[in-house]
């Protein structure tokens, strides 16, 4: 009696938590293995999400110091300094820039290990890796003023790695990248001193106002992470995203699938994740080998399929159509389908619980950088003065262990949509203008004549506080209704992919009129995919030559543009966040940062920067809430820059289509 009730009990908590998983993530694929893994008695981050519940309140505040040893000191009513005699505002400040600096080292590391790279190649020393794209390193070059009449490729590389090196070493001088901002808001980041120096300066300076005894005005503090923050979106991150169009080539629209049924029951299955490119492109090209093939071959398998997880997957999927197997949430989920030989992680957003869901089926999983090794994971260190050679062992390694793989234990979801991805600034440029007019012209004109309302960047993670890829969802649907042109970048711009979002014929659809036009007559999704998380630097690009355009205003702040970060998780997000609104764009977080202890370094963030740079974070948890926030944003754009008179409907004719193209 005792068994069956015991029984009973499980059957229902079992299945009360497969209706529980519906709750926790949108897509069926996630949502099938997410029940599998209940079968297979694996816990992912889903399931620590709930022993983590009652996360520490202190924490989430932000007024937790632990920054010197006297403390850790917790901010309360009754406990309102630190042992030192620090404020919550100091300590929400202090907190809150350290993570601004987390997110820039992260991207802009990545930036200078590719101008290093560069750099070799320049030198003779590229070992394999070439300068794909020469037409982006002269136009880049150009950029800078760099002279390109009769110099070879490499002289060329040489002296723009010069200046990209020193926007990182620069002790005294402004990064030059800022040049490539309006005007207007160059002089803004003077006036208001967070023009920022060297990008390393910036973050080691950081990290010295942050330690004990240092910079206790909050507000200085703050600045100074709006400061840092420059230093990533137009020093690190622009610098990475350029370097890595120079390396790779230069996004063009393509075609491609994502979710995970990518992946396939008849081939070796290899994930790459992370956010370099370097070894990712590298794997690409060598599993194109016929001695690869052949080896598959040998191995009994009808191929290698190679996918994408997080930005790894949206670098090689934006150049190469490599078919992604998912965003950052379902990194374990796509073990889970137990048919993957192997993960291939390099930096950034790889779970340290990987090898322990691998390790319930035969899926290795390899750590190939220096500065991001795994316990529990093999590491294969990349040879990056072998690199072909070093890929092909990687795959080898992969394909000897499809023979683990077992059957029983395999189960892949169907679902997979189509996309068009690639929409790099000189893409979209293309598309609007033709090979000779290339310009945005056409996409100022349907903005001024109100076919499009405006444009909206989703950007940034997903995070199990959330149903995963609900709120970006919701937000892209609704917005393309009411004729928005959608950009995204990052784990979102997944999203969108799987859910079918980022192809001509869901404009046709779905899409309100105005937009519909416009995609039909250009040819584009209404949403487009821009990239990874350093490609944020793409939008602030895009931003740049609407302004430059003409007839909307002369400052990124002022044009009816919005970013949203609907699902954050990373310090990557806050990073980007603060150089959007320094840089005059709202942006707006479906989660919070944490510093509501402080209500002035609250206010500072939410309220004050409007006055300083034209634009200020919103935090709005509810996604239709958001979608009103961001109309009313838009349109009050639109009515400053007078462009909100009613003009009478009229469908695209024969000329609007052929200033189109
Ligand atoms: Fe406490 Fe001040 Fe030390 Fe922070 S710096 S832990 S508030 S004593
Ligand atoms: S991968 S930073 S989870 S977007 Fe760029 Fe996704 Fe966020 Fe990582």
């Amino acid at each position: 009696m005792a068994a069956d009730k015991e029984k009973k009990d499980k059957d229902q908590e079992l299945k009360d938590k497969i209706v529980e998983n519906a709750n926790k993530v949108v897509d069926n694929a996630s949502l099938a293995m997410l029940n599998k893994a209940l079968d297979d008695c694996v816990e992912t981050c889903f399931d620590r999400m709930e022993t983590q519940k009652n996360q520490c309140t202190f924490g989430k505040s932000g007024v937790c110091c632990r920054i010197c040893h006297m403390g850790p000191c917790r901010i309360t009513p009754k406990a309102p300094k630190g042992i030192c005699g620090a404020t919550a505002d100091t300590i929400a400040a202090r907190n809150f820039l350290r993570e601004v600096v987390g997110g820039t080292a992260a991207h802009s590391d990545h930036g200078r290990h590719l101008v290093l790279k560069l750099r070799e190649i320049a030198k003779g020393e590229g070992h394999g890796y070439t300068i794909k794209d020469e037409k982006a390193l002269v136009r880049v070059a150009k950029l800078y003023g760099i002279e390109t009449e009769d110099k070879t490729a490499s002289q060329i590389a040489l002296e723009l790695t010069d200046i990209f090196l020193h926007d990182f070493m620069s002790q005294e001088d402004y990064l030059a990248t800022l040049a490539l901002a309006p005007q207007k808001r160059q002089g803004i980041w003077q006036q208001t001193g967070v023009a920022p120096k060297g990008v390393d300066r910036m973050c080691v300076e950081a990290m010295h106002r942050t330690t004990m005894g240092v910079d206790h005005d909050y507000k200085n503090l703050l600045m100074h992470a709006f400061r840092t923050s420059l230093a990533d979106g137009w020093g690190g991150a622009r610098i990475a995203s350029m370097t890595s169009d120079i390396l790779f080539g230069t996004p063009a629209p393509l075609k491609s699938a994502a979710n995970l049924g990518v992946l396939k029951n008849e081939t070796v299955n290899i994930l790459i994740h992370g956010h370099e490119p370097t070894l990712s492109e590298m794997l690409t090209f060598a599993v194109k080998d016929p001695e690869i093939a052949e080896y598959a071959k040998a191995a009994g398998a009808e191929g290698i399929t190679i996918a994408g997880v997080c930005c790894t997957a949206n670098e090689v999927l934006m150049r190469q159509g490599v078919v992604i197997a998912g965003n950052s949430l379902q990194q374990e989920l796509a073990v889970i389908t137990g048919a993957v030989e192997m993960m291939v992680i390099d930096v950034q957003c790889c779970m340290p619980a990987l090898p322990e869901v691998a390790a319930h089926y035969h899926t290795e999983i390899v750590s190939t950088q220096e500065i991001a090794k795994m316990a529990g994971a093999t590491h294969m260190g990349f040879d990056e003065e072998a690199p072909i050679e070093s890929a092909k062992n990687i795959i080898k390694r992969a394909i000897d262990n499809f023979k683990n793989r077992d059957p029983e234990k395999v189960k892949i979801p169907s679902e997979h949509e189509p996309l068009i991805a690639g929409f790099s600034v000189d893409a979209i440029k293309y598309m609007l203008g033709g090979k000779y007019r290339a310009s945005f012209r056409p996409l100022n004109d349907a903005i001024i004549q109100n076919r499009i309302l405006g444009i909206v960047g989703i950007v940034g993670c997903n995070n199990p506080k959330q149903r995963a890829d609900s709120y970006s969802g919701i937000l892209a649907e609704e917005l393309i209704k009411r004729n928005v042109l959608v950009i995204e970048t990052g784990c979102a711009a997944i999203a969108a992919g799987k859910a079918g979002y980022m192809t001509p014929e869901y404009a046709r659809e779905h899409a309100g009129a105005g937009l519909a036009e416009v995609c039909e007559a250009v040819g584009i999704p209404p949403i487009l995919h821009m990239g990874s998380c350093v490609d944020n630097s793409r939008i602030l690009e895009a931003a740049t030559e609407i302004v430059k355009e003409g007839g909307l205003g002369d400052d990124i702040a002022g044009l009816p543009a919005v970013g949203v970060a609907p699902e954050w998780m990373s310090e990557k997000a806050i990073a980007i966040g603060c150089y959007c609104v320094a840089s005059g764009v709202d942006v707006i977080l479906g989660n919070e940062f944490y510093v509501s202890g402080s209500e002035k370094v609250s206010k500072f963030l939410y309220e004050d920067t409007k006055e300083l740079f034209g634009a200020s974070f919103h935090l709005i948890e509810d996604p239709m809430e958001a979608v009103e926030r961001i109309i009313e944003i838009l349109n009050a754009a639109r009515d400053a820059l007078g462009i909100n008179k009613k003009v009478e409907r009229k469908l695209f004719d024969m000329a609007d289509r052929r200033s189109a193209h």
